[in-house]
């Protein structure tokens, strides 16, 4: 059935060999791993658009898959075997980059590492990042609407999305890509599109909203007391320096040791043991005023009130980097120590140290022998609240045996918090039955809507984030 395909796309857009599909069938994490007919790779919109139509006449799933780094397993196919795993690959071509506009236009299968440098390169800047830049999409940050370390100043993927151009369920093609900054033409498809996880139709390219470029950078590392100090130092830090802050990343002692023991070529910024740590950085796009000497004011003036316990400035780029090696290197660290139940939280800005100090005594109190990590984008009021198994036990049967009652712990925590269980890293498998437990009706049912009203055959990436009707 799948020979119209292979001629369709030619053998450098299709695969059914087993071992050229192994290593897109198992999510990042290794937390599931599915079958799929076959896996398609086309190298333009027009293919993409084909695939589509072959997919709804012969009533056949299909899984979107830009850089497969999902969190939540939400590239990944179901282990019937049924779905084509669509992979946007081919799909890497920057069409076209404005600095008048303040405009890039990319296809799906671009990094996000590519954008960056493809906007310096005009003397612009792209201010999305996160640490799997290197293999993530734009295909995959539209369609995740994806946070990472910059969100404080520049918002998530959503606000910097000025157009998308998509394939829809039917095989038609929705045209957006005009980068128009108004354009109230009722229903926006755009951020429609963003955090959908591929359950409404292929992202084939986006327009992105790009920035002036940099002429300062600061970036500290600070070793603090407690998070409640961290807020505050926030706090104090923008008050100095206007907007300037656009990274605010927490990272606890026990994040910091996962790294150290793990990530070859890391060592300790500070000289002393801290509780607490940030990553702050701060940028200025001109060169006036200074903006090194306002932060290490602001910090001398934190250490003198006791907010701050120490803290370095970075003297070069290169020592920047080095700090930001540590923040970026903690998913990794943690995946290379062993077995964790994630939680992706976000919570009010100011609840968030509280609810941090209370949640991880309560989780660890109900889960003897569990350690909680919580680190992430502070300024956000997001956490990445992980449970890492007890050191005793064999932490795969412990995630498989008692994960779902810890996530559920976690999760009410912080629905009693006004929080949300997916910040940034959307439902896709993994959370698929804790969103349907906690969503309530009316969100439920307005996903399910809009689902069935764009993908009436349920073509585009089954069992991820729409959770089926209740039996
Ligand atoms: P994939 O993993 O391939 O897919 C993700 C979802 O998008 C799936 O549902 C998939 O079906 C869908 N999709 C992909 N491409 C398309 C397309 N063209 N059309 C329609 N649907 C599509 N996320 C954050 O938000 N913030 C972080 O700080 C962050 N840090 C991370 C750090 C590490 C080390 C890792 C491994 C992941 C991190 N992530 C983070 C998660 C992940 O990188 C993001 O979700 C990213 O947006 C996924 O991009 P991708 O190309 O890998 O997408
Ligand atoms: C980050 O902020 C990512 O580093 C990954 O969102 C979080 O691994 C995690 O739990
Ligand atoms: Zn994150």
């Amino acid at each position: 059935m799948t020979d119209d395909l292979r001629a369709i796309l030619g053998p450098k857009g299709f695969t059914d060999d087993p071992v050229d599909m192994a290593p897109w069938l198992t999510d990042w994490r290794g937390r599931r791993t599915g079958r799929a007919r076959a896996l398609v790779s086309p190298a333009s919109t027009q293919e993409a658009a084909a695939v589509a139509r072959w997919a709804v006449a012969n009533r056949v799933p299909i899984v979107p898959q830009g850089g497969n780094t999902s969190m939540v397993a939400g590239a990944t196919p179901s282990a019937d075997g049924d779905a084509l795993i669509l992979s946007t690959r081919r799909m890497a071509r920057i069409r076209s980059i404005s600095a008048e506009d303040d405009l890039l236009v990319a296809e799906a299968g671009v990094t996000l590492q590519t954008v960056h440098d493809a906007a310096e390169a005009a003397g612009r800047r792209f201010p999305l990042s996160l640490a799997a830049k290197g293999s993530a999409t734009v295909g995959g940050l539209v369609s995740t609407n994806a946070g990472g370390t910059q969100v404080l100043r520049f918002g998530p993927m959503r606000a910097l999305l000025l157009g998308i151009e998509a394939v829809l369920p039917d095989g038609s093609l929705f045209e957006g890509l005009s980068g128009l900054r108004k354009d109230n033409r009722g229903y926006d498809l755009r951020q429609l599109f963003a955090g959908a996880e591929g359950t409404l139709g292929i992202v084939t390219a986006a327009a992105l909203r790009l920035v002036p470029a940099v002429a300062q950078r600061v970036v500290a590392w600070v070793g603090l007391p407690d998070a409640g100090s961290a807020l505050t130092l926030l706090r104090r830090l923008e008050a100095a320096t206007g907007d300037a802050v656009e990274s605010f990343e927490l990272v606890p002692a026990n994040a910091l040791a996962l790294v150290l023991a793990h990530i070859p070529g890391t060592r300790a910024p500070l000289a002393g043991e801290h509780a607490w740590h940030v990553l702050v950085e701060a940028t200025a796009v001109s060169a006036e005023p200074p903006l090194g000497s306002r932060i290490e004011a602001a910090l001398a003036d934190a250490a003198a009130d006791g907010v701050v316990a120490d803290a370095i400035v970075a003297a070069s780029g290169a020592q920047a980097d080095a700090l930001w090696k540590l923040r970026e290197s903690i998913s990794e660290a943690e995946r290379a120590d062993g077995v964790a139940a994630k939680h992706d939280v976000s919570v009010p800005v100011a609840a968030m140290p509280g609810f941090i100090a209370s949640a991880r005594a309560a989780t660890e109190a109900r889960f003897p022998g569990t350690r909680v990590i919580a680190f992430g984008h502070l300024g956000d009021g997001n956490v990445h609240f992980n449970v890492r198994a007890p050191a005793a036990s064999d932490g795969a049967a412990w995630l498989v045996g008692q994960g779902d009652e810890v996530s559920a712990f976690v999760h009410d925590l912080v629905g009693a918090a006004g929080g949300s269980i997916s910040a940034e890293h959307g439902i896709g498998q993994l959370k698929l039955a804790e969103f349907a437990r906690t969503a309530g009706s009316a969100r439920l049912a307005a996903v399910r809507a809009i689902k069935a009203a764009l993908d009436p055959l349920g073509i585009m990436n089954p069992g991820k984030l729409v959770p089926p009707p209740q039996a």
